[in-house]
């Protein structure tokens, strides 16, 4: 549990907008997103990664055939790491995200809408409630995440 998640089914999920999802201009209309979907942004940082930090937290598929694009894609340019916080977080992202290869995304999912193959699929988001804390703690130290209610008046 993050801190900030003393609530029932508040969770914190990591998001990665990857290097396409930042050259292709799309960092805020992603990030629109998240926000309508009342989630909060727990962190936030651009930057580029290194092949040891990509191979780190990918380390659950070391060994595959697409490891190696994998981790050449992901450290291609800047990311947007996004620690996202609300109720049901984890569930909620992964659904806004869409399936995995963009052939199969529902529409109105981010992959549907902007992912041209599913090695360059714009978005990561963490599959369970373990992952999140293990991938929100690889990014980011508990001080820099910061805790608000999500947005409701202005939107
Ligand atoms: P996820 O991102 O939807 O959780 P994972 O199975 O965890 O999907 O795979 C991690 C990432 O590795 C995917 O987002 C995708 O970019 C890439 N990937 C997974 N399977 C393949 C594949 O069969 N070919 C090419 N890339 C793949
Ligand atoms: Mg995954």
């Amino acid at each position: 549990e993050q801190p900030g998640e003393e609530q029932k089914h508040m969770q914190t999920t990591l998001v990665i907008i990857k290097p396409n999802g930042v050259q292709g201009g799309i960092i805020g209309e992603i990030i629109a997103r998240y926000e309508k979907a009342r989630l909060s942004i727990a962190a936030l940082r651009i930057r580029n990664i290194t092949r040891e930090e990509a191979d780190g937290f990918y380390a659950e598929h070391r060994g595959k055939g697409f490891f190696t694009e994998l981790v050449d894609f992901m450290t291609s340019g800047p990311v947007v790491l996004l620690a996202l916080r609300g109720e049901k977080a984890v569930e909620a992202v992964r659904q806004m995200n869409g399936a995995t290869n963009p052939k199969n995304a529902q529409p109105g999912t981010i992959r549907f809408d902007f992912a041209p193959s599913m090695g360059e699929n714009v978005v990561h988001s963490s599959d369970s409630p373990e992952s999140a804390a293990r991938e929100v703690a690889y990014w980011f130290k508990d001080s820099e995440l910061v805790n608000y209610p999500a947005a409701s008046h202005l939107l």
